[in-house]
Formats: structure tokens, sequence, C-alpha cells
């Protein structure tokens, strides 16, 4: 029976092109946990995840490391490891770099599943190679030097970008929306986030002030403010979105018990992975919410396929100098790709110029 042999967690500090600025904090460098997990059958799956700031780093690499090791000598069964390592994480929690590690580990698990099959990873998961719409979401940060020039560029080869928002004021907001607008024209989707800056009742006054010129917004108060989301929702002239930052499938629950979103948007590395997507989309289907991806476009592009309600891929590059292969976008859409598993394999010699 092939089965679980060792499990290493590596880390990079990966430079970025195009540093960000957002309502709820700078990212400036991209850190990464570089997750393998060796099988006995010869496979080795793998899997990234984003700690968000270098300092988090090394917790991040302890946990998946920490985690991956109860799990050695188990067979390489991908439902069965998620749910122990559930059950392994039920008095430490499954939130913070714990649920990141479990995130990444059952990614990995998933990637040499797949690989063991023969088969790029939307088809072992019993999809169809479905094509979904991509929208660029790199740059456009909080006090960008030329929006206007920068969302013309960003929007090239792509049909939609994402602008960050939550100035100190909403007039700002607003002229930040405008020059975007005026850019790129009609024909440009044009996405919003405050990345959790503001209190509800100031969301909901901006809201109502700039949904219509916006296609959504999102995060506009604290991620886990269920009430504080549905409260701006009510008043908004625009899509609510949300979610990023929900830790499992429950986080997602209670997100569409509270009526807070029109669309979520799970990331792949929170929401417990694969296994945890999975289970999120069923939710996001019985409700009959649109489904979009956070960050993590190799894998999301494949997720999205197995996704009912898939609506929106979200791109960023940040991990594409560490990879053999980034993910090609054409036309505004992207499709999963055939190679097996994930896709995802470690250019080594940049590894080796990041590692930390
Ligand atoms: C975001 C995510 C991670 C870091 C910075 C900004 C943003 C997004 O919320 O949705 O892309
Ligand atoms: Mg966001």
């Amino acid at each position: 029976m092939n089965g679980i042999r060792k499990v290493t967690a590596r880390g990079v500090l990966v430079p970025m092109r195009r540093p960000l600025v957002t309502g709820g904090g700078a990212v400036s460098e991209v850190p990464l946990a570089l997750i393998d997990v060796e099988t006995s059958g010869g496979v080795t799956g793998r899997a990234y995840v984003f700690a968000y700031q270098p300092f988090a780093l090394k917790a991040l690499l302890a946990a998946a490391e920490g985690l991956g090791s109860t799990l050695i000598g188990r067979p390489l069964a991908p439902r069965a490891l998620y749910d122990e390592m559930r059950a392994r994480l039920r008095f430490v929690g499954a939130t913070g770099p714990m649920g990141q590690a479990l995130s990444g580990l059952d990614m990995a698990f998933w990637d040499a599943f797949a690989k063991g099959l023969g088969l790029p990873l939307f088809a072992a998961l019993g999809a169809g190679p479905k094509r979904v719409r991509a929208y660029n979401s790199n740059g456009l940060g909080v006090g960008a030097p030329d929006l206007g020039a920068e969302a013309r560029e960003l929007a090239e080869g792509f049909g939609a970008v994402k602008l960050r928002i939550g100035y100190r004021t909403l007039e700002e907001d607003l002229a930040a929306i405008r020059t975007c607008r005026e850019a790129l024209g009609p024909d440009v989707t044009l996405m919003s986030d405050y990345n959790q800056s503001l209190l509800p009742a100031e969301a909901a006054r901006r809201a109502a002030a700039i949904g219509d010129q916006v296609y959504w917004i999102e995060e506009p108060v604290r991620a886990d403010d269920a009430a504080g989301h549905a409260q701006v929702r009510a008043s908004a002239g625009t899509l609510i979105q949300t979610g990023e930052n929900a830790f499992g499938p429950p986080d997602i629950a209670r997100l569409i018990e509270a009526g807070a979103a029109d669309l979520l948007m799970p990331d792949a590395g929170k929401i417990w992975g694969v296994s945890g997507w999975l289970e999120a989309a069923a939710l996001c289907d019985a409700a009959a919410i649109p489904m979009s991806s956070h960050l993590y476009p190799e894998i999301s592009v494949h997720l999205l396929a197995a996704a009912l309600t898939a609506d929106w891929l979200e791109v960023v590059d940040w991990a594409e100098p560490i990879l053999v292969e980034g993910l090609a976008v054409e036309a505004g859409s992207a499709a999963p790709p055939a190679r097996p598993g994930a896709g995802i394999e470690w250019n080594e010699a940049a590894v080796a110029r990041y590692a930390v």
C-alpha cells in the first residue's frame, strides 16, 4: 500500500514584482512554506502555503512538519488523512499556522494521490477541464503612484482587475476608483477590496456610495464579523464578496448562515486544502452562492473546475519565481493544465536563491 514516508517544509522569501499595500496591511515580499510529501510509491506530493508575513513563516514550517510527522506510515488516502489531521487538531485548533499547515498538507496529499493515478488534479476529483474567467489581482495597492497606468497595464490579457481601497476618507476611495474606471473604460470589470479595514457603520456608508462603480466589494469589515458583513450588504449597491480568511468549511457555513455575502472566495491555504474546498463548494452550491478562489491560482484552477458554482479565478504571480511552470491565462480565462497532479514543481535554483 502506498503510504506517507517523509514530510518536509522549507521556507523561502520571494521578492514581489509589485509590492502591495492594502487597507489591512502591506505585503512587500512573499514568505512561502514549500511542502514536500514523499510516498513509498515513489511519488512526491507538493504544495506551497503563503505565511503572509515573514515573522509567521517559522511557525508555519514547524506546524507543517510537526503535523506531518504524525502521519508517517499512513496510507496515501487524502480524505482519511484529512479526517486524521482534523482529529489531531481538535484540542489545538485548526486556525492560524496550524490551519494553514493542515491545508498545505492536504493539498500535497491530493497532489501525490493524483500523480499516483497519473491524472491531473481536476480529473482525480472527477471534474472536467473547465475553463474559468480570471482577474488580475497583482498591484493596484492603496496609494500606488500611478493607478491609471497600472490598471491599464494589468488589464492586458485579462478582462478584470482588483483595486485595493480603504483610504482615510470615502472621497479618496472614490477618487482611486474614478481614476481606474476612466483608465480602463467600460469593458473591463473592476473589483474592490477593503481588506477588513472599516467598522460596519462606516463600511455601510462607503459601500452605498461606491456600489454603482465596482463589481464587488470585498471584506469591508473584519473577516470574522459575519453580522457586520450582513449590515454592509443591506445597503451596498453592489455584491459583497468575502471568505478568504475562513478557516475550514465551518467558517463558510457561518458566513452563509448570517447572510454575510453574495459571493464567497475560499483560500485553498486556509479552507483546509482540497478536502475543505470540496466541502465549502458543496455549501456554496446548496446556498446558490457563486464561488471564486483566493490566491494559489495554480491549484485553484483545478479546484474551481470541481466547484459547481465556480465564478472567478484570482490570479497573482507571487509564487511564480519558485515554480517550474506558472499558470497560463489566455484572453481573460484559464483552464487546468493536463500534467499529473496540481502541476506544481519547484525551480530548485530559485528555491536555493530565496531560501531562509
Ligand atoms: C490580499 C490577500 C493577501 C495579501 C494581500 C492582499 C487580498 C486579496 O485580500 O484578496 O487578494
Ligand atoms: Mg481580499
